[in-house]
């Protein structure tokens, strides 16, 4: 019978192997159990992924009447295990999943799922019990929509990926030098000439208001929240090329298709530029239902430290004029920003802790962009923060890297995708999978659990199911 401990990813805080297993067969059901209310579509959707695992067609069953062999949900809010924690007892008369809250039913329900051998000529599980809480509550990816545009679609597929392994926040990089991605009300400009490319001759694209709203309420059935960043004030040549009134001298200049950084940025003096932070923030705070807006604040290589303090400030105002909270690249520390203010990190230490009281998400180059190459031979991607193989993603201790900053002051870990050379979702899979399993385990699993001998068996079982449902990733040596 298949080994629990050698299954799992990210693995569980506890994982107490029982003898015996359950059998589940065509009788078996989902029984949604106490207190579940809000999240019937948890039970539609493990129903739909059973039927994948197993190839069983399994029925609802009815919380009053559990039969032997049934798969029980079921929400206590009195659980210690917070949002996302749940427990699981497997045993021969069935499997019992609970949690405080949706969002841990979610996360159980996934780990349940992968017990399963997914050959369907075997449908044990193996009795078991195991109580698991995350390490940090902000387990991210970031793709870049705006150097080569990505549709709605795209974005759903690489949502339900993530989401298999517990990562819940998707933060999409909306805007910067090559392009505008979101629709803007009052602003069509932004759309109409910033977003008709990209780099090259990537022929652009982006979301309209509807279209944001679809990928949100995709990512919340997930359990996903998305994080929109506006990039300002630098990396926003394809705003001041859409709208005179952004400029100081009221010309627009031409767009942009190359790939570098820190030459452009927004004025503060400029007739338009207050408007426009006023009405982009208020949008996205109306659509976004996360407590989160990202204002960007990286690389503003062209703003005096004067204006770009200012310029954060106003950010960071209206931000919570919204009731919303900042975050932003490592770059906005020293503006000394609120501590309800997130920084994320992600090249220079001593830059990222000049405030001592905001919180981190942990973006280390050299361990988590996949814009980055695996590795020398590898045909696609970068190498300026090095190669990062599968053990350098996976190899790493987000509270060991900022001095005085621990898991307290530390909300997550996050991976970016950029995208100057990506040029197809083909690539994007290639960059993150199976890396993306990677910084999963690390955002979740305690530090003492975590050891790449242990976890690369179960990696190489998961890329061999993420390559079942055709996942175009990328077959490092390490896994063979
Ligand atoms: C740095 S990370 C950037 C991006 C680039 C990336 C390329 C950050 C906050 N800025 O603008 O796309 O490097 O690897």
């Amino acid at each position: 019978m298949l080994d629990p401990l050698r299954c799992l990813l990210p693995q569980p805080a506890v994982v107490e192997p029982l003898p015996a297993h359950l059998p589940v067969t065509a009788a078996s059901r989902v029984v949604p159990g106490a207190g579940l209310g809000d999240d019937e579509h948890t039970v539609s959707h493990l129903l739909a992924d059973l039927q994948r695992a197993t190839g069983l067609r399994l029925g609802r069953g009815r919380a009053d009447g559990p039969a032997k062999g049934d798969i029980v949900l079921r929400i206590d809010p009195t659980l210690p295990y917070g949002e996302e924690g749940y427990e699981l007892l497997i045993d021969e008369t069935g499997a019992f999943l609970t949690a405080a809250a949706g969002h841990g039913l979610w996360n159980g329900s996934r780990t349940l799922l992968q017990l399963f051998t997914h050959d369907h000529a075997d449908t044990r599980l193996p009795a078991v019990r195991i109580v698991d809480t995350p390490r940090f509550e902000w387990r991210g990816a970031m793709l870049d929509v705006a150097r080569h545009f990505f549709g709605v679609d795209y974005v759903m597929r690489f949502v339900e990926l993530i989401a298999r392994y517990k990562i819940n926040r998707l933060h999409l990089h909306l805007t910067d030098d090559q392009g505008w991605r979101l629709a803007v009300d009052g602003w069509p400009a932004l759309t109409a000439i910033g977003a008709t490319g990209g780099i090259g001759n990537d022929i652009g694209g982006y979301f309209s208001r509807t279209d944001y709203a679809e990928i949100v309420a995709h990512a919340a059935r997930h359990f996903v929240t998305i994080v929109p960043e506006v990039d300002m004030p630098g990396h926003t040549h394809a705003a001041l090329a859409s709208v005179p009134g952004l400029n100081l001298d009221g010309i627009c200049p031409p767009p942009y298709s190359g790939q570098d950084v820190g030459f452009s940025s927004l004025q503060l003096g400029a007739p338009a530029t207050r408007q426009l932070i006023h009405d982009v923030i208020g949008q996205l705070a109306d659509d976004t239902p996360g407590h989160y807006l990202h204002i960007g604040g990286d690389e503003a290589s062209v703003t005096s430290d004067g204006d770009y303090r200012e310029f954060i400030s106003v950010l960071h105002d209206e931000v919570r004029a919204r009731g919303k909270r900042m975050i932003g690249w490592e770059e906005i520390a020293t503006t000394r920003p609120g501590a309800d203010t997130l920084v994320q990190h992600w090249l220079r230490p001593h830059v990222a802790v000049a405030t001592s009281t905001a919180r981190y998400v942990m973006s280390p180059a050299a361990h988590t962009y996949f814009d980055m190459r695996h590795s020398a031979e590898c045909p696609v991607g970068r190498q300026w923060a090095g190669s990062i193989e599968l053990d350098t993603a996976y190899e790493w201790n987000p509270a060991a890297l900022l001095v005085g900053v621990d898991d307290d002051r530390i909300a997550g870990v996050e991976a970016a995708l950029w995208t100057e050379r990506v040029h197809s979702f083909a690539d994007v899979e290639y960059l993150c999978f199976p890396r993306l399993l990677c910084l999963a385990e690390v955002g979740w699993t305690p530090q003492a659990l975590r050891q790449w001998p242990s976890f690369r068996p179960r990696l190489a079982l998961h890329a061999h199911r993420l390559a079942d449902i055709n996942v175009h990733l990328y077959r490092s040596p390490l896994l063979t």
